[in-house]
C-alpha cells in the first residue's frame, strides 16, 4: 500500500509540531461516522439532564465533547484503526502503540462555544510526556464554525502550567504568545496530526453549520501519570511489533 504520510510531512511534525493530511475517508464512510456522531450527543443530552448539573447540561449543548467513544460505537471502535491513524503511530510513537484517549467534538451551529490555548499534556502529566493527537475534520471545519488554531513551533516550548478555566470548563494555558497563531481549516476526512506538546485552540461556531471533529490520541503501551506512577488513560491496543492489532 502506498505511504499516507510523506517524508516531508514528518519533518514538519518534527520542525513545527503538526501537519495536515489529506481527506482520507470516502464520503460514505464519513456519512456512518457522522450519523453514529447524532446518536451519540442525543445520549449525550440525555445522560447530562439525568444529571440535573447545569453545567454538563450547558456544556451538552454548548460544546457538547464525549470522551472514550469508542467505548460507546462500534463503529467508531473501528475508525479508531483506521491505515492514517495506524500510520502515524507507526512514524511518532513506535511500533507499538495504544489508543490514549478519543473524543467526539461537536460544536453546533451559532452557539458552539470556543475552548482556549492548551497543550494536551496539560491535562493529565504522563510518563512518558509526549504523545498524538489526529484531530480528524468530520465535517467541513472553518475559521467561522470553530476550527482548530496551533502555534507552529509550540511543541518545543516545553510543558506550560495549565489552570481550570471556571467560565469556559477547559484547562488553559497560561502565559501563552499566541504570535504566529494560525487557523487550520479543514475538508471532511482531513486529519491534523499533533504532538501532544503543540499549543492549541478552538474558536466560537458562529456559523449556520455544525462542527465535527473525532480526536484519537495514541501513545505508548503502559503510560502511567507522572505525579502517581498509576496506569493511565484507555490502554486500547492498536499497533503491535509495526502491526495492527
Ligand atoms: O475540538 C476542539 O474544539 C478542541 C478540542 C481539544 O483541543 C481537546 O479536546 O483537547
Amino acid at each position: 500500500m502506498p505511504a499516507l504520510i510523506q517524508a516531508t510531512q514528518c519533518e514538519q511534525f518534527r520542525e513545527q509540531g503538526y501537519f495536515v493530511t489529506e481527506p482520507m475517508w470516502s464520503s460514505s464512510a464519513l456519512d456512518r461516522v457522522r450519523a453514529e456522531f447524532e446518536r451519540l450527543h442525543g445520549e449525550h443530552i440525555r445522560r447530562a439532564e439525568a444529571s440535573g448539573d447545569a453545567i454538563q447540561i450547558d456544556l451538552a449543548r454548548t460544546r457538547p465533547f464525549i470522551g472514550q467513544a469508542h467505548t460507546r460505537s462500534e463503529v467508531l471502535k473501528d475508525f479508531a484503526r483506521s491505515p492514517i491513524y495506524l500510520e502515524a503511530c507507526a512514524h511518532f510513537v513506535g511500533p507499538d502503540a495504544d489508543l490514549y484517549y478519543n473524543q467526539v467534538v461537536s460544536k453546533p451551529p451559532e452557539h458552539g462555544k470556543h475552548f482556549g490555548w492548551h497543550q494536551d499534556s496539560g491535562y493529565m502529566v504522563t510518563k512518558p510526556l509526549a504523545y498524538i493527537t489526529c484531530w480528524t475534520a468530520i465535517s467541513r471545519t472553518f475559521v467561522e464554525n470553530g476550527c482548530i488554531w496551533v502555534i507552529p513551533g509550540s511543541h518545543k516550548r516545553g510543558l506550560l502550567p495549565h489552570a481550570r478555566n471556571q467560565v469556559d470548563q477547559s484547562w488553559d494555558a497560561q502565559n501563552v504568545d499566541e504570535s504566529g497563531a494560525i487557523p487550520v481549516p479543514m475538508e471532511p476526512g482531513q486529519v491534523a496530526i499533533f504532538s501532544s506538546l503543540m499549543l492549541h485552540k478552538s474558536g466560537a461556531n458562529v456559523s449556520r453549520d455544525v462542527r465535527h471533529g473525532y480526536v484519537p490520541q495514541y501513545h505508548v503501551p503502559g503510560i502511567v501519570e507522572q505525579a502517581t506512577g498509576k496506569r493511565f488513560g484507555d490502554q486500547f491496543p492498536v499497533l503491535r511489533g509495526g502491526l495492527p492489532v
